[in-house]
């Protein structure tokens, strides 16, 4: 059996193949007839790679041995999984195995040496030091942004709240979230703080509410208004990795009360310096509305531009409790709002992450022990009962993290934390926990090589 081996770096993206089937002559990329591009993250070309592979050593099954970051590897094994499920005369069967680098190691080895360079004192060195350390400053500085962005009502405010484990942003049917609200997780405080900025004046206010928010959103349906909303605080069960990690809420694109806001989404979506992490909240019970053309066709032409973001523009699939899952099952739902996102908007495997933001919501609050209201309480009963398995019935429930859009491995993970405690399962039903989990893990393993774009190596 032939075996392909691949040395790949996170950090710069270059890499080398080496096979045992003899091309000799010839390269790699013209063997395959693949044009693998240089600054391509490794699981943007593998699967071609893979198929046309396959091809040109007219073998069905093969080795893989691949050298790269956990985040990567778990990517390419859900790639070589869909590559062993397909039909008999198409299927790919792939022996593989990883070696992986230590990222914490790396980032731990990069700070120790920053640190080092920072207080050196020898004159040569101080003197190189000069010239990069601005560049190293600035790159500290960099924001991570988590950005929720979708029409109106689909969900974005509670999506949040449910992260977040804290229901302070307001949500109601109305469009009530008429400004941009930015919270910054500070896990060294004890509750949220907030402040208004309008370019003159900050208001700073402890203990905020929902209705100090909406107080404040009333003001900003100005049309001048440039009025934004800046909460901090600690965010329940959440890491930073040591950087600085905000949520942010955007006015629906279609709320044109406010030219300011619609331009929000963009400019996040078009930020090069920060690379935020969009999720586009898609209405599961209403997937055809005008008002998501205009958005949806900016991140399928910017996804066109960008092919290593594809895992950084996540769509959520919100409101699955509302689906009839005798008439409209979850994996046809998904199987659909695919083919939406492919036909209109040529978005192809786009990762989407079933959810149900209010069942997430009322789950965490009683996770964090805090006291539901009655009419709360009913309602998360009725989502258990909607969503867990029922044996005495034969009910099998809805397994959302079987179609969450990670490996099965990764998936496996998930399903290990059912049984611990019912909040618990509460979470990972309602598809919160797993679409936390990917935040978490892509934050770790990715968010912070980009932040270090390819001079990175330069410093070493
Ligand atoms: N049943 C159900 N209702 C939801 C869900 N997510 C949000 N809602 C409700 O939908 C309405 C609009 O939600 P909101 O978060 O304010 O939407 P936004 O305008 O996108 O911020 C509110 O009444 C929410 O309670 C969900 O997953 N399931
Ligand atoms: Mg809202």
């Amino acid at each position: 059996m032939h075996t392909l081996k691949i040395d790949y770096s996170p950090v710069t993206y270059k890499f080398k193949i080496e096979s045992t089937f003899d091309y000799s002559n010839t390269s790699f990329n013209d063997f395959i007839n693949l044009k693998i591009g240089k600054e391509e993250r490794i699981f943007n070309w593998t699967e071609e790679a893979f198929n046309k592979y396959a091809d040109s050593i007219n073998e069905r099954s093969f080795k893989v041995f691949i050298k790269c970051d956990e985040f990567e590897k778990q990517e390419i094994i859900r790639q070589i999984e869909g590559l062993q499920h397909l039909d008999e005369n198409e299927k790919i069967d792939i022996n593989y195995s990883f070696e992986v680098f230590d990222i914490d190691k790396i980032y731990d080895l990069m700070r120790s040496f920053e640190s080092f360079l920072f207080n050196c004192n020898d004159e040569l060195v101080s003197k190189e030091f000069e010239k990069i350390k601005d560049n190293i400053i600035q790159k500290h500085q960099q924001e991570v942004n988590i950005v929720a962005a979708a029409t109106m009502s689909a969900g974005k405010s509670t999506l949040l709240n449910a992260l977040i484990g804290q229901s302070i942003l307001p949500t109601k049917n109305e469009a009530t979230t008429a400004t941009i609200c930015k919270l910054k997780i500070n896990n060294n405080l004890d509750f949220f703080k907030g402040q208004v900025i309008n370019g003159d004046s900050d208001i700073v206010e402890d203990n905020i509410d929902e209705n100090w928010i909406s107080k404040h959103n009333e003001k900003a349906n100005d049309p001048e208004s440039k009025l934004e909303i800046l909460l901090e605080g600690p965010v329940f069960e959440f890491e930073t990795f040591g950087m600085d990690v905000f949520f942010i809420d955007t006015p629906g694109p279609n709320n044109s009360q406010n030219e300011n806001h619609r331009e929000a989404t963009y400019t996040y979506l078009k930020d090069e310096k920060n690379k935020p992490i969009l999720m586009y909240i898609l209405n599961a019970t209403q997937l055809r509305t005008n008002d998501e053309l205009g958005t949806l066709r900016e991140i399928s032409e910017f996804l066109k531009k960008h092919k290593n973001s594809n895992d950084r523009i996540i769509f959520i699939l919100n409101r699955i409790d509302d689906l009839d899952p005798d008439k409209e099952p979850l994996v046809y739902k998904l199987k659909k709002t695919e083919e939406y996102l492919k036909e209109n908007f040529s978005i192809k495997n786009p990762k989407i992450f079933p959810v149900s933001a209010e069942y997430g919501r009322l789950a965490i609050k009683s996770a964090k022990g805090e006291t539901l209201s009655r009419p709360e309480k009913n309602k998360l009963r009725k989502f258990n009962e909607d969503f867990m398995p029922c044996l005495s019935e034969g009910f099998i429930g809805i397994p959302v993290f079987d179609y969450l859009p990670v490996s099965e491995n990764f998936q496996s993970q998930i399903k290990d934390q059912l049984g611990k405690s019912e909040e618990l399962d509460n979470l990972i039903y309602s598809g919160i926990y797993g679409l936390k989990s990917y935040l978490q893990y892509f934050m770790k393993h990715q968010q912070r090589s980009d932040l270090y774009p390819s001079d990175k190596p330069h410093i070493f």
